[in-house]
């Protein structure tokens, strides 16, 4: 099973479908991020790995589908509406289908998996990580308190964080029976607080998850190594923003610090990449078994996944 927010897990999903086998891939999603627009129900994190496996995600810009056009947000615009969150035409009919489904009264685990099948996103189970409605808010050094999509695209990641605070929900059903099945959970390369903290916010998560025998986890940051493209940029720029504003280092050995400290023990194994494996000492420091790879090329990223899930299922649990 894999646990992950939008673009880190955008990567890390069909990597791991192939090495495991869709039918034996299970990815839990995080729902913070999602919004209201326009009185649709936005997911952006859902939309970004069903994009991804289905072959329909601009890798460019990090988000949305591929050769989308933007008419009706500049429509939006002329007509006086705020636009700082742009939706693109093609991405809009999943907004539309996706509330449409949900106005039926199906769970939204029940919808993503309809638009799961409809985009073509194989047989990977993808599940939102609760049913619930829980919307990430920020609040900020100055008192003030706004939703993460406010934080992290119309105010462009640049306000002091003081505290994130999850929404409140709990595991979904599914999840927790997926959880209770796996034989090995990986923790994303994804924002260790607005993504996968949120994930390990939800009520009777982390229990679920301390209960899977193998848990590894990947650096969300290669500290050593050049900005892979533009939409990271931000991505990355966001993270970095975030966790010095909490006192936190965004280099692996501070995700891994802020793992086994924020969630003791639930993290056994942690991947750095090999440029930064100077870092190697300190992650297991914090005790957790750092396992240097290359985060950085799907390929070898994989065969270091092989080899762990199979040694770790093989070895007696931690
Ligand atoms: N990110 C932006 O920086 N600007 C946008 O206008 C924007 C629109 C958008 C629409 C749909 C969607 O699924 C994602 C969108 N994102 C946008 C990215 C989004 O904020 C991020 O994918 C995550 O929420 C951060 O993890």
């Amino acid at each position: 099973m894999l646990l992950t927010g939008g673009l880190g897990g955008a990567h890390l999903a069909p990597t791991l479908a192939e090495v495991l086998g869709e039918q034996n891939l299970a990815v839990v999603v995080n729902v913070g991020d999602d919004l209201d627009w326009h009185g649709l129900r936005v997911c952006p994190d859902l939309d970004t790995v069903l994009y991804a496996l289905g072959g329909h995600l601009d890798r460019e810009r990090g988000w949305g589908r591929v050769e989308d056009t933007f008419t009706t947000t500049d429509a939006l615009a002329s007509l006086g509406e705020a636009v700082w969150f742009s939706v693109g035409d093609r991405d809009l009919a999943t907004h539309l289908v996706r509330s449409q489904l949900l106005a039926t009264g199906r769970s939204l685990t029940e919808v993503t998996a309809e638009l799961a099948a409809r985009l073509g996103a194989g047989e990977v189970t993808v599940l939102p990580a609760s049913d619930q409605p829980c919307a990430t808010r920020l609040e900020l050094r100055d008192g003030d308190r706004v939703d993460f999509q406010q934080w992290y695209v119309r105010d462009r990641a640049e306000p002091a964080v003081s505290a994130v605070l999850p929404g409140r929900g709990s595991a979904a059903p599914s999840v927790l029976a997926a959880l209770n099945a796996a034989g090995a959970v990986v923790i994303g390369p994804s924002n260790p607080l607005t993504s996968i903290g949120t994930i390990l916010a939800l009520n009777g998560m982390p229990e679920a998850v301390a209960k899977v025998p193998v848990r590894l986890a990947l650096s969300p940051v290669v500290v050593r190594a050049a900005e892979p493209s533009a939409a990271v940029a931000h991505h990355t720029r966001a993270r970095r923003l975030l966790l010095a504003s909490l006192g936190e280092v965004d280099s692996p050995a501070g995700v891994a610090a802020y793992y086994a400290r924020r969630h003791p023990g639930l993290v056994t194994t942690f991947l750095l990449d090999y440029r930064d494996q100077v870092e190697a000492a300190e992650v297991a420091h914090h005790g957790l078994r750092p396992v240097p790879t290359d985060l950085l090329d799907p390929k070898e990223l994989a065969k270091t996944l092989v080899s762990l899930l199979r040694d770790e299922a093989l070895s007696p649990s931690a």
